[in-house]
């Protein structure tokens, strides 16, 4: 099928289309809509971005071919000296941005990163304190049917829920001490996937180290922002920090350990292989090395900047505009709308539904203490990571903030009005998106 949209393709995705029309028309099509839907689309996914063409290329390339089980210099296979100095210069580079000594860049993904930590740090049966997944953290820091929650205990602190509370819908650090004291968990994990503010790693460290825990600070929503000296370093506070390396941080979808202490870092090199995973998949590893190697340019500080500016004036307009930002606002790349001071009658489900109809594309999530559950939701989840990365600043945030506001009161007017609303508003969406290509 011919691609009404040819031109919005960034480079890459067009040349490896050319091949694929030919080789295999029925994934080239899909592909193709799909290239379509990301350039004219508006991504607020918090976790997402769009990747540099360099990124990009180093992942389709001839390193998928090849069996790398082990580490530079001590493989179970043949051949590998060029996969050594890949990697050697991944983990330099990862170790450069972050400010560590060890780093281990084959997990495949942040999931895996936090199972090979966990079991570099505990035993089947032990403890472990995290913030559970319904007030911001993540399924592998201890959800029931996670590995996490199957093969530990994890035990969660709370935020602040009190409404009158100053820090409402923030960690309550004293807590996060009490709960440590009572429970006395072999780690604590910090470190969230819709939590709007700044971590303070140092009074973790300090609950941590009361009861002899080891803290792991899963950064993955941050990455980027700690790399580019945006948010605080993990470092000196956390023994260990994990992380995903495709979200602020702008690289392949992959994750990543890292650490100051040699004796964990054997540790850790040997459960992410052979304890959790097999052969590392070497392309997405030379691709990382790109992304480091990315973030390490000045460009990306200010890019990081930027995606706080971005998300701090979405945050502002949707307030204007008489929506509740939990926590009253947002530190960092995201923030979590509570759509009830909107209308009682607003779930996540629904906005997420309309304002896909209009190409703003978000997911629902629920918020501190939400009473709806999560395949429905009181919010959105709306982050500045991708936005910022197509060239976006103040101006298009505060007006997807209007067009938001738009979508959101037709579908709580009629179906009818959805409808029309919704073709209004794709079109000035597609009209803005064309004049902020994707990068190429
Ligand atoms: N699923 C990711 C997110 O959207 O935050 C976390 O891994």
């Amino acid at each position: 099928m011919a691609n009404p949209h040819p031109h919005h393709h960034d480079p890459i995705t067009a040349a490896t289309l050319e091949l694929l029309k030919k080789h295999d028309p029925a994934i080239a099509d899909l592909i193709a809509k799909e290239a379509d839907r990301q350039a004219t689309t508006i991504e607020l996914i918090a976790s997402e971005n769009h990747v540099s063409a360099a990124v990009m290329h180093a992942m389709g390339t001839c390193l998928t071919n090849k069996y790398a089980e082990g580490y530079p210099g001590a493989r179970y296979y043949g051949g590998c000296v060029f996969h050594d100095q890949i990697e050697d210069l991944a983990r330099q580079r990862a170790c450069q941005l972050f400010g560590c000594r060890f780093a281990n860049v084959q997990p495949h993904s942040g999931a895996q990163a936090n199972t090979a930590a966990m079991m570099s740090l505990m035993e089947a049966g032990d403890t472990f304190a995290s913030l559970v997944l319904k007030d911001g953290g993540h399924l592998s820091h201890g959800m029931k049917i996670n590995f996490s929650g199957r093969f530990y205990k994890p035990v969660h602190y709370p935020l602040h829920y009190a409404k009158d509370h100053p820090e409402h819908e923030r960690i309550d650090y004293d807590a996060v001490k009490a709960v440590c004291r009572e429970h006395k968990p072999k780690v604590v994990m910090c470190g969230y996937s819709a939590y709007p503010r700044v971590i303070d790693f140092k009074k973790f460290r300090e609950a941590a180290d009361e009861v002899g825990a080891i803290l792991v600070a899963d950064i993955a929503h941050i990455a980027g922002l700690v790399a580019a000296g945006v948010h605080p370093s993990p470092f000196p506070h956390a023994h260990v920090v994990t992380t995903t390396t495709h979200k602020t941080l702008r690289g392949p979808r992959g994750g990543l350990i890292m650490t100051n202490d040699e004796e964990l870092a054997k540790k850790i090199d040997r459960n992410v292989f052979p304890g959790v995973q097999g052969g590392p998949l070497m392309h997405v590893i030379g691709s990382k090395a790109v992304a480091f190697g990315e973030a390490l340019k000045p460009e990306f500080k200010t890019y990081c900047q930027q995606v706080v500016k971005n998300a701090k004036a979405l945050a502002e307009a949707l307030v204007k505009l008489g929506y509740r930002i939990t926590s009253g606002g947002t530190d960092n790349h995201l923030m979590l709308v509570d759509l009830r001071q909107r209308s009682e009658k607003l779930t996540g489900a629904d906005a997420e539904k309309w304002l896909e109809m209009a190409g703003i594309i978000c997911n629902k999530n629920g918020i501190p203490d939400d009473p709806r559950p999560p395949k429905l939701t009181s919010g959105v989840r709306l982050g500045s990571p991708a936005t910022t990365t197509r060239g976006f600043k103040e101006d298009q945030m505060r007006q997807i903030a209007s067009w938001i506001d738009r979508v959101l009161g037709a579908g709580l007017e009629s179906p009818e009005t959805l409808e029309s609303e919704t073709k209004r508003v794709r079109e000035e969406v597609r009209s803005l998106c064309s004049t902020f290509p994707l990068p190429a």
